[in-house]
């Protein structure tokens, strides 16, 4: 059997059905599901750095390799599914009374893990929009060709996902914001921490009072500031705090 995790007392308590919680994830939770991280020693992108193919620019300046880099990650999300993490996290929504989940990922895999109400900051990589119109293109229709493929409008499809440079969808941003200062337990799971605004919201959540517990295999840029790191794998450590719950 695997080894349990050492929880604090405080949290223990604090899993209890009656506290508000609200989880934000990042490229880690779904590691063990095999989706490339951003950064780091297993980073796929370790050719390119994000914002280097992450950016506007870098579509305008070369499309083909930023869509070809988007149908390559496609791929991949096409034929892996949801792990231990994405399942405990389930759990956590039909557990918790209040509970928001908060996502970095493009993956979807919250969603077919069963997660509800899932807030995506930085998109859906499944959908796509067009640059010049912005009609938006659930799949991409076969008569629709091209790489990257051309709007009906003539000009070029790109990933419904935020860029750098680019603005969070507003509504989600406004409802995360909102959530993270007003909520008594906050956990950071599989993120760096590093890219703004969705880096700032353990920390909201540390000052407006809550508990704050990251879930990485590593130390990260918060680790100072917050509450507690479980440091491991999440989709060991998700299923195991799942048998705390009171
Ligand atoms: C495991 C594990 C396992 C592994 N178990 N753990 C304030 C300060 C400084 C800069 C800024 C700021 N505000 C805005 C900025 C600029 C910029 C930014 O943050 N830059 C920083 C990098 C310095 N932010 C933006 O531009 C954002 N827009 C914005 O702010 O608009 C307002 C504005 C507009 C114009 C001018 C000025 C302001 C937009 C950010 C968009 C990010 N987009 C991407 C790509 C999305 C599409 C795609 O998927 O291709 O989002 S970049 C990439 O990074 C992706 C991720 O969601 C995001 C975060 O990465 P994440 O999830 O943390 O992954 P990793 O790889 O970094 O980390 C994985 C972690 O998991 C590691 O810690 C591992 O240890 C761990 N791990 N296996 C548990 N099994
Ligand atoms: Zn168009």
């Amino acid at each position: 059997m695997s080894q349990m995790i050492s929880v604090s007392e405080a949290l223990k308590t604090l899993l209890s059905k009656e506290t508000k919680v609200v989880v934000l994830t990042g490229a880690g939770i779904s590691a063990e599901s095999g989706v490339p991280t951003f950064r780091g020693e297993d980073g796929l992108w370790k050719k390119f750095r994000p914002e280097e193919l992450a950016t506007f620019d870098a579509f305008m300046a070369n499309p083909e390799l930023v869509w070809e880099w988007y149908e390559y990650r496609r791929k991949i999300i096409e034929e892996i599914k949801p792990n231990p993490a994405h399942l405990a996290l389930v759990e956590f929504q039909n557990h918790f009374e209040e509970f928001d989940l908060i996502t970095q990922n493009v993956d979807g895999l919250h969603n077919q893990a069963g997660s509800k109400n899932v807030v995506e900051l930085h998109g859906n990589i499944k959908r796509n929009k067009c640059i010049r119109c912005g009609a938006q293109y659930e799949t991409l229709e076969k008569t629709i060709k091209g790489i990257p493929p051309k709007c009906h409008c003539g000009g070029n499809i790109r990933p419904d996902v935020v860029w750098f440079g680019e603005m969070l969808p507003q509504d989600a941003l406004n409802y995360a914001f909102k959530v993270s200062s007003d909520c008594d337990l906050f956990f950071s799971v599989g993120t760096s921490a590093v890219v703004h605004p969705a880096a700032s919201l353990p920390l909201i959540a540390k000052r407006s009072g809550a508990y704050v517990v990251e879930v990485n295999m590593e130390r990260t840029e918060i680790s100072h500031v917050i509450d507690e790191s479980l440091i491991g794998k999440a989709g060991k450590i998700m299923p195991q705090l799942v048998k705390f719950f009171m």
